[in-house]
């Protein structure tokens, strides 16, 4: 695995189940920098909401800045930031991470070819405050934007050990076979991202389970999601989204091909 590329078995089992663990791909240490430019990101992201285009759906507070959306946590008038989209261009180290051959390799062999970034969200979970995410797809959300849903592969990197207390992220095993699935119909304005409960069962649903610096890779048809954060530590994370090569960002629609 010397290229990190998936072996046979890591690709079988990616294409049946719709994720794939590697433990462990980051050391500590580079787990340790890679957190300090995380909050480095997170003040600087805070610091220009004061300059952005606020508004509220079902409640929640979101500001976008230029290209880049920040999500407040739902609690009314929470200052905590939950989610930044995109995040690379906010830190150097984090713009060298999502070219690094230890992700974008194990997404190139699931790809076929070369490939260019089609987004990544830093997801903070906070202690006590961090909320979960409802079960949803990637895909109905993108497919406004995108032409090929069927060809974005996620790769979520656990800046913090995550575990069922702090809100681990969630698979629902081989759902991605079944393509868009429809979103709830409850009247609300975003609940037609969270995928209607009749099509799944949650007796399907995996816990991943990761110590800091191990990686997930799932597809973006996988109906996914984590509940909130119980701990009193931050269960922080990147989740990094590839496309094939020579096709625009999501929100910035630069070009990002990724040279390896
Ligand atoms: O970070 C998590 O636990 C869930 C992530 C997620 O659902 C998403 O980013 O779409």
């Amino acid at each position: 695995m010397s290229d990190f590329s998936l072996e046979s078995d890591e690709l079988t089992f990616y294409r049946e189940h719709g994720y794939l663990v590697r433990r462990d791909v980051f050391s500590t240490e580079e787990v340790e920098r890679l957190r300090r430019s995380v909050e480095t990101a997170v003040r600087k992201a805070f610091d220009q909401t004061r300059d952005g285009q606020t508004y509220i759906l079902d409640g929640k507070r979101f500001v976008d800045i230029g290209h880049m959306t920040v999500q407040f946590e739902h609690s009314p008038g929470s200052e905590t930031i939950r989610v930044i989209e995109p995040v690379q261009h906010l830190h150097p180290e984090l713009d060298d991470l999502v070219a690094d051959k230890r992700i974008v390799s194990p997404v190139r062999s699931i790809l076929g070819g070369h490939i260019s970034i089609w987004t990544n969200k830093l997801n903070l979970k906070r202690g006590r405050e961090g909320s979960g995410f409802g079960w949803h797809q990637d895909s109905p959300y993108w497919i406004h934007n995108c032409d090929h849903v069927d060809r974005l592969p996620n790769v979520y990197l656990a800046f913090d050990d995550a575990t069922e207390a702090n809100g681990c992220l969630k698979v629902i095993d081989r759902s991605h076979h079944r393509g868009c699935l429809p979103g709830t119909a409850d009247g609300s304005q975003l609940g037609g991202f969270f995928t209607e409960p009749n099509c799944f069962s949650e007796e399907d649903a995996v816990s991943l389970a990761l110590t800091a610096g191990s990686i997930a890779l799932f597809d973006a048809h996988t109906i996914h999601g984590s509940s909130p954060n119980h701990t009193d530590e931050a269960r922080r994370a990147i989740v990094m989204t590839y496309q094939p090569a020579n096709f625009p960002m999501l929100k910035t629609g630069v070009i990002r091909n990724i040279n390896l």
